[in-house]
């Protein structure tokens, strides 16, 4: 079974090559722990990442929110992500027409597929979205991660309550995921792995499951909507590879501290779950 493979056997059943270097870089740095590097200064973002880069397989970034971005930040990030052995990723979460989402990887200031290991998309817009982000990468090594079901309260993705009321709602929900894991095994290639809430959707044991929503001591944000489980919760119950966790790092009185402590915290629950 997926869960129970150890990150190093599915490296070899990874078709995206990013995918298996991250597969490879979790197993040998003993991490399942990505940063949600949700900060608006280059400085803040650089000293992250220098921070919790010893601890973190992948750097996540929304790069979008940096107000003094400059293509020089891209050059530090690169040279720290070297350093500290960690992808980026950038949680752009594309949502257009091929066509669109060519242009809003490849070009404008941010230029996200130069330097980006890893993006965001969401499948709504249906296979043309992954085709056209491709089409802008022909000759990189680049990856993205599917977004399936969202975190957050009155999320549109969910299957939580079957019952007759609910039925057309599951349906239709059950049809997202299906139509969705069609779209990562049309295109092993450039697919790494989906982003969701929950066990079995990922069946193949090359992609990676991303889930965020993770955090030692908060339920909510309150009316912002997301919703927080614990380590065990999140590695056991719900199937996550990998764990994002945000504010529960960057708002730390001790970044480093609580970066250690999630990365402990989740590979050893990693660790229970591989071996039961
Ligand atoms: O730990 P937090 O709540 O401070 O941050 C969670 C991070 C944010 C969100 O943009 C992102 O995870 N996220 C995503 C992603 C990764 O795609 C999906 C989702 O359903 N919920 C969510 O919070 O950077």
């Amino acid at each position: 079974h997926v869960l129970t493979l150890p990150f190093i056997a599915r490296a070899d059943q990874a078709a995206n090559p990013v995918a298996v270097k991250l597969l490879q870089l979790m197993a040998s740095k003993q991490s399942n722990l990505c940063v949600a590097a949700d900060v608006t200064s280059a400085s803040q973002l650089i000293s992250l990442a220098e921070s919790t880069g010893p601890y973190v397989c992948v750097f996540k970034t929304h790069i979008d929110i940096v107000e003094d971005f400059s293509p020089q930040l891209i050059q530090d990030l690169l040279a720290v992500a070297q350093k500290h052995n960690f992808l980026l990723m950038e949680d752009r979460k594309f949502s257009d027409i091929g066509h669109t989402v060519s242009l809003q990887y490849s070009k404008g200031i941010h230029n996200i597929s130069s330097w980006a290991d890893l993006v965001t998309v969401h499948s709504v817009p249906g296979e043309g979205v992954i085709t056209g982000l491709k089409s802008a990468v022909p000759n990189l090594q680049r990856g993205c991660f599917i977004v399936i079901e969202m975190s957050s309260a009155g999320n549109l993705t969910t299957s939580s309550y079957i019952t007759l009321s609910t039925l057309s709602k599951w349906l239709s929900y059950e049809c997202v995921v299906t139509a969705s894991m069609e779209i990562c095994e049309k295109h092993p290639d450039f697919v790494a792995g989906v982003v969701c809430q929950s066990p079995n959707i990922v069946q193949n044991p090359g992609l990676v499951q991303l889930t965020p929503g993770v955090s030692l001591d908060c339920l909510n944000d309150g009316p912002l909507g997301q919703q927080y489980h614990s380590p065990e919760d999140i590695i056991m119950s719900r199937g996550a590879d990998i764990a994002v966790v945000g504010r529960g790092i960057t708002q730390a009185t001790d970044p480093i501290q609580a970066a250690q402590e999630y990365r402990a915290k989740l590979w050893a629950v990693y660790e229970k779950r591989v071996s039961s």
